[in-house]
């Protein structure tokens, strides 16, 4: 059945609300058929996932979905069956008005972020009665049965499987880049927000008896990589070497191949929340910077998600990774956390793709989400 859908991005700061709405309007379209009407407010944040869209166009069709620019100055346009509302992003008061005024009510859904904390299965899927009597559904992705799942394309892992397999295919992406790393080196990529850990991470990966390719595209971590090498800029693509450690900057790639990135390196840096799932996919070891938030309530997140991605995992390992996660995330010393993680490593690179594997049991997000809509009808 076709329902029309009405999602709504307020990107407040990086990619992740953007990343979120764009992969969720795809799949919607793609593989549930739905007619999806993508708001967003700010453009500009869009392009780098999708290189192809117009940062100026009012409407425009990307992928089957309609994109449209939220303009400041709402007008009046039809309400969809279900309007989600990504991260209390607050739809606009016109819009408002037109649900209440829509003959059949459109299901109203606020999708929340990602979180493993306990209490969410208890509130995903409440409703919230509004004054003016609306009714508001929160609906809350996570990583067990009681919660809305996570973003996962039907075919990711497929893809994925076919890419490993043809290592042709790796090295055919990662030349497109202008990447050539050695055969035997360890490769990385690192997504991050700015972090003082990160010059102890280099040094540990330069004076490694492993050589180690680091590809970084371009973001927030720039800096603390510039302060490091000890150079005021380097050109995208350009390449350094230090030690054990080859560093290469690479430009932001468009959100499709973000995922090949991650399939061709052996561990993967990650960040807020759409790549933090994308690496999970990708069912390589990881490292997790969260977004942080005020009175630290971030804190209370990361160690939620490491009780349950560590519970299977030896004790001493679970002890390896859990400090390199803590030492990452409190900006402190990633040399001797790292050298532990990797005294665990074949343990840790199995445990990567079990975890990805048993949550690829659970429905995704956006077949969830569908299902939702239809129980409510
Ligand atoms: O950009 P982020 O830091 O977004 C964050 C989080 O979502 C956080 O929870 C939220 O509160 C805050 O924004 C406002 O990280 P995230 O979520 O991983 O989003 C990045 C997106 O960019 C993701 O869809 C992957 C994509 N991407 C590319 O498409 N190409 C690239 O080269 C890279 C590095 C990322």
């Amino acid at each position: 059945m076709k329902a029309s859908w009405d999602v709504f991005c307020s990107v407040v700061d990086n990619y992740g609300d953007i990343g979120v709405t764009w992969r969720l309007a795809r799949q919607l379209v793609a593989e549930h058929q739905q007619g999806v009407r993508l708001w967003v407010d700010d453009l500009r944040a869009f392009v780098p996932l999708c290189p192809e869209a117009d940062v100026n166009a009012a409407r425009q069709w990307q992928q089957g979905v309609e994109v449209c620019q939220w303009p400041e100055q709402w007008q009046p346009t039809d309400v969809a069956d279900v309007v989600v509302e990504a991260f209390a992003c607050k739809l606009p008061e016109g819009y408002l008005q037109a649900m209440k005024a829509r003959a059949t009510p459109a299901l109203w859904i606020n999708l929340e972020y990602l979180s493993a904390e306990d209490w969410v299965s208890g509130c995903h899927g409440l409703p919230s009665m509004r004054p003016d009597g609306l009714k508001r559904m929160f609906f809350f992705p996570g990583f067990d049965a009681g919660t809305g799942g996570l973003l996962r394309e039907a075919d990711v892992l497929q893809r994925r499987c076919a890419f490993e397999q043809d290592s042709q295919a790796r090295q055919a992406f990662l030349q497109g880049l202008g990447v050539f790393p050695a055969s035997n080196a360890r490769l990385v990529s690192l997504f991050a927000y700015e972090n003082t850990g990160l010059a102890s991470w280099l040094d540990a990966m330069a004076a490694g008896s492993v050589p180690t390719y680091l590809l970084v595209p371009q973001g927030r971590i720039m800096g603390d990589l510039l302060r490091w090498l000890g150079v005021d800029q380097l050109a995208l693509g350009s390449v350094e070497q230090r030690g054990a450690l080859t560093v290469q900057t690479l430009p932001f790639v468009r959100q499709e191949d973000y995922d090949h990135l991650l399939w061709s390196c052996d561990f993967n840096a990650v960040r807020g929340e759409d790549s933090f799932v994308r690496a999970q996919w990708a069912g390589r070891p990881l490292l997790w910077h969260i977004y942080e938030q005020e009175e630290d309530a971030h804190w209370v997140k990361l160690n939620a998600f490491l009780a349950l991605y560590v519970k299977d995992l030896s004790p001493a390992a679970a002890q390896a990774f859990t400090g390199m996660w803590h030492a990452w995330n409190s900006g402190g010393d990633m040399a001797q956390s790292w050298n532990l993680l990797l005294e665990h490593w074949p343990e840790i690179t199995a445990h990567a793709e079990r975890w990805c594997l048993e949550q690829s049991l659970q429905a995704d997000l956006a077949q969830a989400l569908v299902l939702f809509y239809r129980n409510w009808i």
